[in-house]
């Protein structure tokens, strides 16, 4: 008789102090100073533990953090194409199942945990990230999102801001404003088309220990499950690298980013401010915003406005994409 496959049950961490000491993302990779990403590493590492296999496409956190025979990831951990990571966890995920069931795996399943870029989540990577959520493997697909695609040097991706400067939509005469098109919702997407899916959050470097426990409340649901971690990257958004916290804590203050849990429906928030700053305050905070005018920024502010206003429903966007202009 086939045997049932037991899942690990992690526990919600109470306070920073109750936060685990052991590190399984050790020191020694090459990420930039003050790197997000490699923070987010870090605290998704402490909210696994060691029993786990995490998949890491092409990106920053393959490139910076791997050179031969040298990884800080003390668990089992592979690279996947940019384009294909969803598949690879699916078909982790699907080897466990029968390993267990057959006896030839004597442990609970481990955790599998997806480690995609914005572009290996939600652009290149998004067929391969879907078919793992529509198909229902249990398996968590964690968008670390540092707006670019940065490792291949600062270029735009869907998640860049209306108005950031990238190597692909520098400002000059023809588009002042750098970058004319808004961002895709990631966890919209994966909510509206994966009925699958059981529990999407969103999450924020300024709150490490609402981040861990979203981790471990994700791998404790049995069923895909999809987190989005806000990262700033001083190198691409031009800030310095003591400043990684204030830029995500400040994009907490002003709606530029919302901190909320999606489960079977309900949608339960953390972190909002009695009242929000002006979105002027975070975009003072980097050099990629510079070139905006009043009226840009203005933009901007009825775009979070709008949002603020029903967080998790797709808004008007206030501004013309490039094509219409044509
Ligand atoms: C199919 C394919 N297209 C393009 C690339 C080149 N490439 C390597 S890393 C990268 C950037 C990845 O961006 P993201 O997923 O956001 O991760 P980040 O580098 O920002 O951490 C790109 C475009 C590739 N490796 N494979
Ligand atoms: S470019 Fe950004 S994401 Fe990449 S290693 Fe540097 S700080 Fe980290
Ligand atoms: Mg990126």
């Amino acid at each position: 008789m086939a045997k049932a496959v037991e899942t690990q049950n992690l526990e919600r961490v109470k306070s920073v102090r109750r936060v685990p000491q052991e590190e399984y993302y050790v020191p020694g990779h090459r990420t930039c100073q003050g790197c997000g990403p490699a923070l987010c590493y870090k605290l998704v590492s402490k909210a696994t533990g060691p029993d786990s296999i995490f998949l890491g496409p092409t990106g920053c956190m393959y490139v910076a953090n791997t050179s031969y025979l040298c990884s800080p990831f003390a668990y089992p951990w592979m690279h996947t194409q940019i384009t294909n990571a969803g598949a690879v966890a699916s078909g982790i995920e699907a080897a466990y199942q029968v390993l267990i069931r057959k006896g030839k795996y004597k442990g609970k399943l481990p955790n599998i945990v997806v480690m995609g870029g914005d572009g290996g989540s939600i652009d290149i990577g998004l067929q391969a990230m879907s078919g793992m959520m529509y198909r229902g493997h249990d398996a968590l697909f964690i968008m670390y999102d540092n707006e670019s695609y940065a490792n291949t040097g600062i270029q735009t991706s869907p998640m860049s801001p209306y108005g950031a400067n990238t190597t692909f939509t520098p400002p000059g005469k023809a588009i002042p404003e750098g970058k004319v098109l808004f961002p895709k919702d990631a966890p919209q997407m994966v909510i509206g088309g994966h009925p699958a899916v059981k529990y999407v959050a969103t999450a924020s470097l300024a709150y490490p220990v609402d981040l861990i426990n979203k981790v471990r409340k994700g791998l404790n649901v049995v069923g895909p499950t999809f987190i989005h971690i806000h990262c700033p990257c001083p190198k691409g958004w031009l800030f310095d690298a003591d400043k990684t916290i204030k830029v995500a804590k400040m994009a907490i203050e002003t709606g530029m980013w919302v901190n909320y849990e999606w489960e079977e429906g309900e949608y339960t928030y953390q972190h909002t401010p009695k009242e929000y700053k002006p979105v002027k305050e975070y975009m003072k905070t980097q050099e990629r915003f510079a070139h905006l005018t009043d009226e840009h920024i203005a933009k901007m502010q009825a775009f979070i406005d709008a949002k603020l206003k029903a967080p998790g429903k797709p808004v008007p966007l206030p501004v013309q994409s490039p094509r219409e202009s044509v």
